[in-house]
C-alpha cells in the first residue's frame, strides 16, 4: 500500500487557495494546488468582461493576514476593476512564493476517500493521480457558469460568449449589433461599457432588479495614506461586522422609528455614498416589511428620474421582490445607458427568448433581434456548482451529488459528514455568498488551518462532522434563512436560477461575526460536533 504522496491537495488558486496555500505550508505540510485557469485569481480570473469589478471596495475587498502586504499595496479605486484585481493577486502569488505549489491549466475532475489509506485519491483532467491526506476546496461560489440552452444556439452565425469567459486580450465590439442577455451584477456592470462602442445594444431583460450607484473614485495619496494606517482598525471593525466590513455607519435600529423628514435625510446621505452599504442605512430592511417597503420606493423614485423615457423607466422598475431579497447590485451609469439613442431594452419576462436564429433572436412576441454578438450575462450555478461539477466520493462511495440531492449543507459550512478529511472554504452553511467574501475566506482558511494544527498536535488523521451536529446547524441555517428577506424569491442565491437544482437558501445569515465566534467556541471545546481519530 502507498502511502499518500501529499499532505494537502487545494483546488482552486482563486483568492481562497492562495491563503490556503500559505497558510498550509505554513504548518510545514506539502501541498499541490491544481487550478483549471492559467493563472490565479479565480473570479477575477475569469470575468474579464468589460466593466467587470469588484462591488465591496478595495479597502475591504483585500487580505488582512500580512500588515506588510497591507501596507505594500497600493488600491487606485474605491472599487478596483478585474485588471487591478488580477494584478494584486498575482502579486500576492509572486509575494509568497506561491506558484511553485500550484498546476495551471489542471482541473480536479475525481476526488475519491479511501477508507482504508485514510487519503483522497485526486484524478485531474491531465490524468494524474494524487493521493493526499487532506483536501481542501477553494472552488469558489460563482465559478461554475450557467449558461441557457436556446433552442437554435448552434445556428448563430455571430459569435457567443459568456461573460465569465470572455478572451483574454479582450473583443472589440466596436460598431457590432450586440445583444444581452441578463441583468444581474454582470450584465449591470457590462452593458454601459458595451453600448459606448456597439452601434446597436438590445438588452434582453427578464427581471428587473434594484440598483445603487456605486459613486466610484480614484484614490489619491491622502486617502491612501489613511487607509495604510487605518487598516487594522479597519480589521478589528470586520470582525465585529455581520458581514465581515470594515464601515462603520449609523446605527438606526428601524425605520419606522423615524418621522419622515429623517429618514428621507438618512437615505439621502446614504445614496450619496453609495455602495452596497445603502442596505444597511436602517438595520430592519432586511427584516421589517414595511422598512424595506419605505427603503425600496425610495430607490424606486431615484431610478426613476434617471430615464428619461418613462416607458422604460416603468419596465426597470417592474421589480417584483423587496430590496435584498437578490444580491443589492452596485451600478455605474447603468440607468441613464438607457437614454442612449443606441439601447433598446427589450422585456422577455412577457416575451421570453424563443430561440437563437443564424442572424440573432427571436422572441415569442414574433420579434427578431439581428445580433453580431451575444452576451451571456446568464450568471452561475452559485454556492455548490463547482463542488458538485467534480465526481466527489466520500466513505463508501457516496457521492456529494447524492448526498446533496434534496439540498446542501454541511456542517458550520465546513466539513460535510460522511467526507472526511475535506475541508470546503465557503461551502454551504458559511456565510460565504453572503459577506464580504474575502473576509470570510481568510477566517475560514484560519479555522481549517487551525484545525490541522491541532490534529497534528493531537496524532489524530481523521476528521468527520457528526451527523446529528450538521442536521442542526443546517435547520439553524435555514430557521435563520427564514426570518429574512434575502432569498424571498428566485435566484442564484436560492438556487433556482438553475433546472432540477434543490430550491433554498444554504448560507449562514446569522452574521459573520456570530459565525466566527461559534467556529472559535466549538474549536475552543475540543471542536465539539467533529468527530476526529
Ligand atoms: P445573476 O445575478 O444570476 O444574473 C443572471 C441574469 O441572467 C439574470 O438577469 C437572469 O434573469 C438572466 N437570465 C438567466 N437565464 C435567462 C434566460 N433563459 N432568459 C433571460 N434571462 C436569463 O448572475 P450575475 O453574473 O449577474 O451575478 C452573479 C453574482 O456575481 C452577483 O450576485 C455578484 O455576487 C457577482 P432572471 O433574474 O433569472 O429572471
Amino acid at each position: 500500500m502507498t502511502e499518500p504522496n501529499c499532505d494537502v491537495v487545494i483546488i482552486g488558486a482563486g483568492a481562497a487557495g492562495l491563503y490556503a496555500l500559505h497558510r498550509v505550508r505554513g504548518l510545514g505540510l506539502s501541498a499541490k494546488v491544481f487550478e483549471k485557469g492559467d493563472g490565479v485569481g479565480g473570479t477575477w480570473y475569469w470575468n474579464r468582461y468589460p466593466g467587470a469589478r469588484c462591488d465591496v471596495e478595495s479597502w475591504d475587498y483585500c487580505y488582512t493576514f500580512s500588515e506588510e502586504l497591507e501596507q505594500e499595496w497600493e488600491w487606485t479605486e474605491r472599487f478596483p476593476t478585474q485588471p487591478e484585481l488580477e494584478r494584486y493577486f498575482n502579486h500576492v502569488a509572486d509575494r509568497f512564493d506561491l506558484r511553485r505549489d500550484i498546476e495551471f491549466d489542471t482541473r480536479v475532475e475525481q476526488a475519491r476517500f479511501d477508507d482504508d489509506r485514510n487519503c483522497w485519491i485526486v484524478r485531474t483532467s491531465k490524468g494524474a493521480t494524487v493521493a493526499a491526506r487532506f483536501l481542501i476546496s477553494a472552488a469558489g461560489c460563482l465559478s461554475e457558469v450557467s449558461t441557457p440552452r436556446f433552442k437554435g444556439a448552434n445556428t448563430f452565425e455571430g459569435q457567443q460568449i459568456h461573460t465569465a469567459r470572455w478572451p483574454k486580450g479582450g473583443m472589440d465590439v466596436t460598431g457590432m449589433r450586440v445583444g444581452v442577455i441578463g441583468t444581474g451584477s454582470t450584465g449591470v456592470q457590462a452593458i454601459p461599457q458595451l453600448a459606448k462602442l456597439a452601434a446597436q445594444l438590445f438588452v434582453f431583460q427578464r427581471t428587473p432588479q434594484f440598483a445603487i450607484p456605486a459613486r466610484n473614485r480614484p484614490l489619491d495619496d491622502d486617502t491612501l495614506e489613511k487607509l495604510k494606517h487605518n487598516y487594522r482598525e479597519r480589521w478589528a471593525l470586520k470582525r465585529e461586522s455581520p458581514t465581515g466590513m470594515g464601515r462603520r455607519r449609523p446605527k438606526v435600529s428601524s425605520a419606522l422609528e423615524l418621522d419622515e423628514a429623517t429618514r428621507t435625510r438618512l437615505l439621502e446621505n446614504s445614496w450619496a455614498l453609495g455602495g452596497p452599504g445603502f442596505a444597511r442605512t436602517f438595520d430592519d430592511v432586511m427584516t421589517d416589511a414595511e422598512s424595506n417597503q419605505l427603503t425600496a420606493q425610495f430607490v424606486r423614485d431615484k431610478i426613476k428620474d434617471k430615464v428619461e423615457v418613462p416607458d422604460v423607466a416603468e419596465s426597470l422598475l417592474e421589480i417584483d421582490h423587496p430590496l435584498g431579497a437578490r444580491r443589492l447590485i452596485v451600478e455605474i451609469d447603468y440607468f441613464e445607458t438607457y437614454n442612449r439613442p443606441n439601447v433598446t431594452l427589450v422585456d422577455v419576462a412577457a416575451n421570453p427568448i424563443e430561440e437563437i436564429t443564424p442572424q440573432g433572436l427571436r422572441t415569442a412576441d414574433g420579434f427578431s433581434y439581428d445580433l453580431d454578438l451575444i452576451v451571456y450575462a446568464t450568471g452561475f450555478d452559485g454556492m455548490t456548482g463547482a463542488l458538485l461539477a467534480m465526481d466527489i466520493q466520500g466513505i463508501g462511495g457516496l457521492a456529494l451529488r447524492d448526498k446533496w440531492a434534496n439540498g446542501a449543507g454541511a456542517y458550520l459550512g465546513l466539513v460535510a459528514s460522511g467526507f472526511p478529511n475535506l475541508f470546503m472554504i465557503t461551502g454551504p452553511g458559511s456565510p460565504a455568498v453572503y459577506s464580504n467574501v474575502i473576509f470570510s475566506i481568510e477566517q475560514h482558511v484560519d479555522w481549517i488551518t487551525d484545525c490541522l494544527a491541532h490534529m497534528l498536535d493531537h496524532d489524530l488523521d481523521r476528521i468527520d462532522s457528526d451527523p446529528e451536529a450538521e442536521a442542526e446547524w443546517t435547520r439553524q441555517v435555514h430557521e435563520i434563512a427564514a426570518q429574512s428577506i434575502v432569498g424571498k424569491t428566485d435566484s442564484w442565491w436560492t438556487g433556482a436560477n438553475i433546472d432540477g437544482k434543490p430550491k433554498g437558501v444554504t448560507f449562514y445569515l446569522g452574521g459573520t461575526n456570530t459565525y466566527a465566534a461559534i467556529c472559535d467556541q466549538i474549536a475552543a471545546q475540543g471542536y465539539e460536533g467533529f468527530v476526529m481519530r
